[in-house]
C-alpha cells in the first residue's frame, strides 16, 4: 500500500450521530492537509493518499457495515462557510444528504461552523455547492433542509436481464449519486415484501450489471462516475408518506434514513416521468420509516459541454441527534489498523 510519508498512525475526535437513524461520524481533529482548489479535488487527493483514515475509522472494528462520516475542511469558495468531504465504507461519495444534515447538526451545537447568515450555510461538497437553511431551538438543530446539486435522469426503463431473478426493467438516476431505481413488478414485489436478506443478496448483482451496460459520467465532472446505489421501492409504513425506499450502498448497506441524494434522484425520475411537478412536497420513508421531506424547487437546464441536460434543483429535510463523542486512534502496531470487512 501507497501512503503518505509510509505510516499508519493518527487520534481522530469524532462526534457520533445518527440521521433519522443512518450513522454519521464527524470527524473533529486529525484532518490531513488535502491538496486541490476544490473538493473535488480534495477528494481525489485524499482516496489517493489517506484512505487509510477512512478504512480505519468506517470500517469493523472500529466502525461497521453501515458506518459514514464526514471531515469539515475551511471553504474551497469565496462565498461559502465551510466545505465537506464524506467517507464510508465504500469510498468518498460526492454528495451525501443524511451525511450532510448530520454533520450540519454536529457542527452547529459545537460551534465548528459559524455561519454568514444565521439560519443558512452554503458549503461546498465533491459534487458542487450546495445551500442550507436550519432551525434551532434551545442549542439543537430541530430541522436541517439541503438545497441539493442539480439532479436528473439518466437513463429511463431500461430492460436487465438478472441471473435467478428475470427481467428487470429499471430507471437510472442522478441526485448527487448514481442510482438504479427498482419499482415493483413482475420479478420485483416491493420492499414491503422481501426481506433485508433480499435486498443485499440482489443489489449488488444488479449495480454490477447497471453499471457494465449503463454510461454514467457526469456531465461536469468525469470523477463522479458509475452506478453506486441501487434504491427499491415498495408500500409505505409511515402516515403521511408519498412513498418508501431502501437504499442500498456499500457492500453491505442498506440506508437507515431516507437517503438524501436517493431522495433527490427519485424527485427527478418522478419528475421526469410526469409524477411530479414544480413546488411539489415529497415525503420519502425509510427503511425503518423514518421521514424525509422533500420538495421540487426548481427546474434547470443544467449546462454541460455537450449541451444542456434537463435537471431538477430538489431539497430535502430532515434531523439529526448527536449521542457520542468519541476519540479514536488508528496504529500500525494494531494488526486491523485498517480494519475489516466480513464477507
Ligand atoms: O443520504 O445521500 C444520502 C446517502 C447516501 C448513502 C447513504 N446515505
Amino acid at each position: 500500500m501507497d501512503v503518505k510519508f509510509n505510516m499508519i498512525k493518527g487520534t481522530f475526535f469524532c462526534l457520533d450521530a445518527h440521521t433519522c437513524g443512518n450513522p454519521v461520524r464527524l470527524v473533529t481533529s486529525g484532518h490531513p492537509d488535502l491538496t486541490g482548489e476544490t473538493m473535488s479535488e480534495k477528494r481525489q487527493d485524499f482516496l489517493e493518499n489517506y484512505d487509510w483514515i477512512r478504512q480505519g475509522l468506517m470500517f469493523e472494528p472500529r466502525g461497521h457495515d453501515m458506518m459514514s462520516g464526514a471531515f469539515l475542511y475551511p471553504a474551497c469558495s469565496e462565498n461559502a462557510d465551510g466545505a465537506i468531504l464524506f467517507i464510508e465504507t465504500s469510498g468518498c461519495l460526492p454528495m451525501c444528504g443524511h451525511g450532510t444534515i448530520g454533520t450540519v447538526t454536529a457542527a452547529l451545537e459545537n460551534g465548528l461552523l459559524t455561519p454568514k447568515t444565521p439560519g443558512k450555510l452554503v458549503l461546498d461538497v465533491p459534487a458542487g455547492q450546495i445551500n442550507i437553511d436550519y432551525q434551532m431551538s434551545d442549542e439543537k438543530v430541530t430541522a436541517v433542509r439541503i438545497y441539493n446539486v442539480a439532479s436528473f435522469l439518466a437513463h429511463q426503463d431500461v430492460a436487465i436481464d438478472v441471473p435467478g431473478l428475470g427481467q428487470l426493467v429499471v430507471d437510472v438516476s442522478y441526485g448527487g449519486n448514481y442510482y438504479v431505481i427498482v419499482e415493483p413488478q413482475e420479478n420485483f414485489p416491493g420492499i414491503d415484501q422481501w426481506s433485508a436478506g433480499d435486498i443485499l443478496h440482489w443489489s449488488p448483482i444488479i449495480r454490477k450489471i447497471a453499471d457494465k451496460t449503463l454510461t454514467c459520467i457526469h456531465p461536469n465532472d468525469d470523477t463522479v462516475s458509475g452506478v453506486s446505489h441501487v434504491l427499491w421501492t415498495g408500500k409505505t409504513q409511515t402516515d403521511g408518506s408519498d412513498a418508501a425506499n431502501a437504499v442500498f450502498y456499500g457492500d453491505k448497506a442498506i440506508d437507515r434514513s431516507p437517503c438524501g441524494t436517493g431522495t433527490s434522484a427519485r424527485m427527478a425520475q418522478l419528475f421526469a416521468k410526469g409524477k411530479l411537478k414544480l413546488g411539489d412536497s415529497f415525503v420519502h420513508e425509510s427503511y425503518i420509516g423514518s421521514q424525509f421531506v422533500g420538495k421540487v424547487e426548481g427546474v434547470v437546464e443544467l449546462e454541460t459541454p455537450n449541451g444542456p441536460v434537463a435537471a431538477i434543483m430538489p431539497s430535502i429535510q430532515g434531523w439529526a441527534h448527536v449521542f457520542g463523542k468519541n476519540c479514536i486512534t488508528i496504529d500500525d502496531s494494531d494488526p486491523y489498523a485498517m480494519g475489516f470487512v466480513v464477507t
